[in-house]
């Protein structure tokens, strides 16, 4: 079994700085889970778009609120603490920070630990 401290991945190369978000990579590929668990604060007052066409990833909100508008058909969703969204269509969307929002992201394929979101809004594949 392992334990993983949010403590033990500030300021590694695990804690990763997205500008809008910053992302805490918990369990990375390197884990071998088959998933990867991010711990991740949304800023407020941001909005990024996102495009994960690479990975299918369900985030759920511990902290805070903010809103995810689908492009395929405009819908705003609001989501805040205690609510889970999962882009199970790859779904393009929007992502806006109200408050600081926190949220887990789990991500299947698992990210490597160290992506950032490219111009199209998606993380690249691993190929290893
Ligand atoms: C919720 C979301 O997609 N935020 C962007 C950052 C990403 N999830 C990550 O790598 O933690």
């Amino acid at each position: 079994m392992k334990v993983v401290k949010l403590e033990d991945i500030l300021g590694t190369e695990q804690d990763v700085d997205g500008g809008n978000w910053v992302s805490r990579r918990l369990i990375t590929k390197k884990d071998g889970m088959g998933y990867s668990v991010n711990d991740t604060i949304i800023k407020a007052g941001t909005e990024t778009h996102i495009w994960y066409k690479n990975h299918l990833e369900a985030v759920y909100c511990i902290e805070g609120e903010g809103e995810v508008v689908t492009l395929s058909d405009n819908k705003v969703w609001p989501i805040k603490k205690d609510t889970l969204y999962a882009l199970d269509q790859n779904d393009e969307h929007l992502l806006r920070g109200i408050t600081d929002m926190r949220v887990v992201c789990v991500f299947n394929p698992p990210l490597t630990g160290n992506e950032i979101h490219g111009e199209d809004g998606a993380y690249a594949v691993d190929e290893d």
